[in-house]
This record gives C-alpha cells, structure tokens and sequence, in this order.
C-alpha cells in the first residue's frame, strides 16, 4: 500500500468529519450486521479523533469496548468506471468495515493503515453508507497486550488495578484515530513500493526498487524531472512483481543539515497513454553502524531529541495537524533533531514531516512492555509472535521509503531478561531483516547488562534509565555514577552503540524548591542536564533522547496524577523551565530566554 497522494490521474475527497456513533450493545450481543442506516440514538462523533476525551460519560471515557460508527457519504458521480479506493489512517485497535451493508473485511492493530478497493460496492452520483465496528480488547496475545494478571509477575505487575486496565504508562485510547479517504486510481496502478539506496558516492547513487503492481498495463516508467531519470520497465506476462535497479547521478544527500527531498514519478504505461500517475517525495541516504557508531552517508551521527507520544486535550491519540505542525516547531525550537515513535506507528502525515524537516526517527513497533510470561504456553506464544510479526510487516511497508527513518525499534521494554525471550527475538530480527536489510534493526531495554539476554541478536542498543528517579530517587548529583555501570556494562558486553533512550523527572509546572527537590522545575532541569553531560562523554553513546517531548494522559493509578508529567512541555505545549535550559545545551544560545 502506498500513501494515497494525489496526482494527475488521481482523485482525493476526505471523509473527515463529524460522524455519528454507538456504544452498541447490539453487536455485543451476537448481532454482528451492519445495519443500513444510522440508528437513531447515535451520538455524534469527530474524525479522525479518538473517542475517549471527546465524551462527557465516565464509563465512556474509560471504554475499550466495542463502539459502531456510521459514516454516509457520496461518491462523486464523475467517479463513475474509475477504481476507487477506501483507506483508513489508522483505527484502534480493530476494525470490521462495513460499505451499504456489505462486509468489506477487518484489520487488526492500532496506529497503521489499511485500504479495500470499493470499484464494485460503491455507488456514484448516491449516498453510501459506511459502517465501522471498532474494539480496543486487548489480551496476552495482542499487540500491545492488555488486561494481563498482575500474578504472572514481571512487566505485568507494574501497575496493578490500572484503570482502564493496561499495565503500561499511556491512556489506551480507541477510536477511528487518523483521516479516512476515498481515492481513485488509473486501471492499472502501483500496489506497493520499496526503495533503498544501496549506494551513494560521489553524487551518485545506486537504488534498488521492488514495486507490485495491479491492472492491465504493459510498460512501468520511473522519472525525475530534477534528476534528468528516466527508467522503463517492460511488464511480461502476469508478472506483477518487480524488482529493478536505477541510478540517479548528481543527488544531493538527505540529511538533518539538508534535507534534500526529490519527486520520483511512477507511471503505468498501457499501449503508450499513462493510465495511473504516482508522485513520491523521496530522498536518497544511507545508513550504517559500524563498531561504535551510527553512520548517516557515511557520517558519524549524533541524535538529540525525544520520546514522543501521539497524545494531545480532546483529540487523544487523533491526529490534529495544528499540534503537528506546533510540535515539530517546538522540536526545532529546542534543538532537536531526532525522535522515537514511541511507543506505536505514528502518522503518514509525521512521517512525512519528518522527512521534510530533516529528523531522524527511530520507528517502533507498536510492542510495548509484552509480558513473556503471559505466553507461556506455545500456542499463546506462536499467536503474540504472529501479531508482532504482521505488525512489524505492516510498519516497514509502510515506513521503508522514509529517508527519516533510521532504525526499526522491534519494542519497548518487552522482558528482554528472560532465557525464552532469546529464541523469540532472534526470530523477530530475522523476520525483520528480511523485510528490509538496510536500516539497523533496534529494541529498547531498561535491563541492565547483567541480566539482559537479547541484545546480542540487535543492531544497536535503545536503553531506558532513570538514575535519579525510580532509583536513586532525589539524588541527581550521583547520576554518573549511576548511569555508568549501565553504559559501560552494556557496552563492554556487546561492543554495539548505544542511545539513552529515555530519561527524565515527572514536573508538576509552578512547583519550584530552592533546595532541587524532585517533582519541581529545577529538578527536572538539574536531572536532565547531569545525563546528557555524562552520556556525552561515551564515545559509544550515539545520542539522548528525552523522556518526554510533552506531558501525556495515563491510565489511573496512584503513582500518576492523570498524566505522566515528564515532559519538558506541558500537554498544552508550553515551555517548562528545562525547555530553556535544554534549548540553550543544544543550541547553545547561552541564555535561558529571548531568541
Ligand atoms: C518507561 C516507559 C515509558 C514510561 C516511562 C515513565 O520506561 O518506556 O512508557 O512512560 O518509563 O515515565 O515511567
């Protein structure tokens, strides 16, 4: 699946908007129809937006439970004999879609796209009606996992009686989170659509290209009018798979400094007319690691940033361009350059920022904390594996054209410590590499290097600490030595390079002690300061990443006051004093405040 731009053959219209919804006891009940029209009783609804924040009801606010949107709609009748496409950004957790009362199919897992093409169900120049089921039930064998007992120990026993009730540190909301879009296509049209750059030296640089394609068409022409590229491929037969080589001379390489981006066009040739047209921004990099370090073209890399989550008043996990927009700008204003979709996909539309704006982003899996010991048993195990798997599939289909994107994270905290975990990430790497071989593939652990397992079978190594917080509390003036056991320990031990991951202090904004004391400004301003001075120093560390870009909203509990407050922005976006202090580290304005 390629992002649907549009172009001069393709046609866009957003179903965007406010929709109607029911909490609808009738599909739990076993009635599993989609009915034909909206029922009476439905509320209304904002897509894309989760639902969660958007409703006033507490036992709404908390949902995971099913829910039924209706959505109706037109069909441009100029539409008529064209293909047409339905695609949703993303939908929370699982979806079945329904089009004027017919099943289209159903897609499992939060934070990534899917498509049906409708040429035959939807009707032009009349109103359709969709239909979407949606549930966000999460057990031991859904990626993430949820409603796990706090007896089987380990991850799962970190925040018992969370409520709603998911034993890590984010709301889970649900909801039809990301835009829905109707789009047509020529008859023949571009399915999918992998491009590495093998090789760039001196200017020029080798690609490599697999694109499946669909429909009758009989020559695939690829060109870049900047570039002075043209390139053709004959299609044989039925052969609807391609893999190709190009070579594009006198590029400029994508980097933070430069992020040249270039349009390569994609034309499905029948009998000389193009049928479909598709434009892809693109840029061309390598990326490598070799010994301690994280090479870009070739360049040692030096990553500042954050841990991010798609978090935002009203929207939830919705996507909302302002905020995008807002946050990017605030990541610039302070001096970063890089970020880590945590703790899931993020949106086509940040991916492409990303790609615009030269950051350079480590893209995980939606694999947080998976409890291993909640899958003992091989069958609940092989199914976990499963839904990881088709997740990350899912992910580096999506993603592996993002010259941003500089690593595949495989997950988050997922209990790394255990002997079992060996076999079952040495599969998931292997897996992943034979997706794509030419980006690092990377996990994040907050196991020390005595009791970590998996790391051997990584590329680079993400760890998560918080010396001076969780252990050592209050006490930022022994961060080094606390940070250094784990640092080098990890180091010594795998020789491969490694990012602090995340770090940092919740920070209530207005609570300030002359005497530093945790949860105040200055606390999180003297913490933060303390750990990027000393994970400077290691040659092997390749980058901090902070924890967190802005305060999120978190499941009930009492280690939490509703959000998690580690950011250096408030969940509104404004600056908390370690913003000045940080902007002024990594820019160097050497001054708290003023430009
Ligand atoms: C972590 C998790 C993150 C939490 C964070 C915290 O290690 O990866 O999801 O939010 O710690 O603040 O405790």
């Amino acid at each position: 699946m390629v992002y649907p731009f549009e172009s001069p053959t393709r046609e866009l219209k957003s179903l965007d908007g406010v929709w109607k919804l029911r909490f609808s006891p009738d599909a739990r009940n076993g009635k599993n129809t989609a009915p034909g029209r909206a029922p009476r009783g439905a509320v209304e609804v904002a897509v894309p937006g989760s639902i969660n924040e958007q409703v006033v009801d507490r036992k709404e606010y908390l949902t995971m439970d099913r829910v039924r949107y209706f959505k109706e709609f037109y069909v441009p009748a100029s539409w008529s004999g064209k293909r047409l496409f339905l695609r949703f950004g993303s939908v929370t957790r699982r979806a079945v879609v329904y089009l004027n009362g017919m099943k289209l199919g159903m897609h499992e897992g939060g934070h990534l796209p899917f498509e049906f093409e409708i040429t035959k169900k939807g009707k032009p120049g009349r109103a359709n009606l969709l239909v979407v089921d949606v549930d966000n039930v999460l057990n031991e064998t859904t990626v993430p996992q949820g409603n796990i007992d706090p007896k089987v120990g380990g991850v799962a026993s970190w925040r018992p009686g969370n409520l709603p009730n998911v034993h890590y540190d984010f709301f889970p909301f649900m909801g039809i989170d990301r835009p829905v879009m109707l789009y047509t296509t020529g008859p023949a049209r571009l399915e999918s659509l992998h491009l590495v750059t093998r090789r760039l030296r001196r200017a020029t640089a080798s690609v490599h290209a697999s694109l499946r394609v669909s429909g009758r068409a009989d020559t695939v022409r690829i060109s870049c009018r900047e570039l002075g590229l043209r390139h053709e491929i004959r299609l044989s037969g039925h052969s609807r798979e391609i893999e190709t080589r190009f070579t594009a001379k006198n590029v400029r390489p994508w980097s933070p400094q430069s992020p040249r981006l270039y349009t390569l066009r994609f034309e499905m040739v029948r009998g000389g007319e193009v049928i479909d047209t598709y434009d892809l921004p693109f840029g061309f990099r390598t990326i490598a690691v070799k010994k301690g370090s994280v090479l870009l073209n070739g360049k040692r890399i030096f990553l500042r940033g954050f841990g991010r989550h798609e978090d935002n008043t009203i929207h939830g996990r919705g996507l909302s361009l302002p905020h995008l927009v807002k946050d990017y700008r605030l990541m610039q204003w302070i001096g970063a350059n890089s970020f880590r979709t945590s703790h899931y996909p993020y949106s086509d539309e940040d991916m492409y920022m990303a790609d615009r704006l030269g950051f350079m982003v480590i893209d995980e899996v939606a694999a947080n904390t998976l409890s291993m010991l909640a899958v003992q048993n091989k069958r609940a195990r092989a199914k976990l594996a499963k839904n990881h798997m088709q997740q990350t599939a899912e992910l580096i289909a999506r993603d592996i054209n993002h010259p941003s994107v500089i690593a595949w994270s495989l997950g988050n905290e997922c209990e790394t410590f255990h002997r079992q975990s060996v076999s079952y990430f040495t599969g998931m790497v292997r897996f992943a590499k034979s997706l794509d071989s030419s980006r690092p593939v990377t996990f994040v652990t907050n196991t020390g290097p005595a009791n970590e397992r998996c790391a051997h079978v990584f590329d680079i190594i993400c760890l998560n600490t918080y010396p001076s917080w969780y252990t050592g509390c209050g006490k930022y003036e022994d961060i080094e030595r606390m940070l250094a056991p784990a640092v080098e320990g990890l180091w010594k031990k795998y020789r491969k390079p490694i990012l602090i991951s995340e770090f940092g202090a919740d920070t209530i904004p207005g609570v300030h002690s002359e005497h530093i004391l945790m949860w105040t400004e200055e606390y999180q301003c003297a913490m933060i300061e303390q750990i990027i001075r000393v994970a400077e120093k290691y040659p092997y560390v390749f980058g901090t990443h902070i924890w967190n870009l802005a305060d999120f909203k978190v499941g009930q509990h009492p280690g939490r006051a509703v959000n998690n407050w580690k950011g250096v922005f408030t969940r509104e976006r404004q600056p908390k004093m370690a913003a000045h202090e940080i902007r002024r580290l990594w820019r160097g304005t050497g001054r708290v405040v003023g430009a």
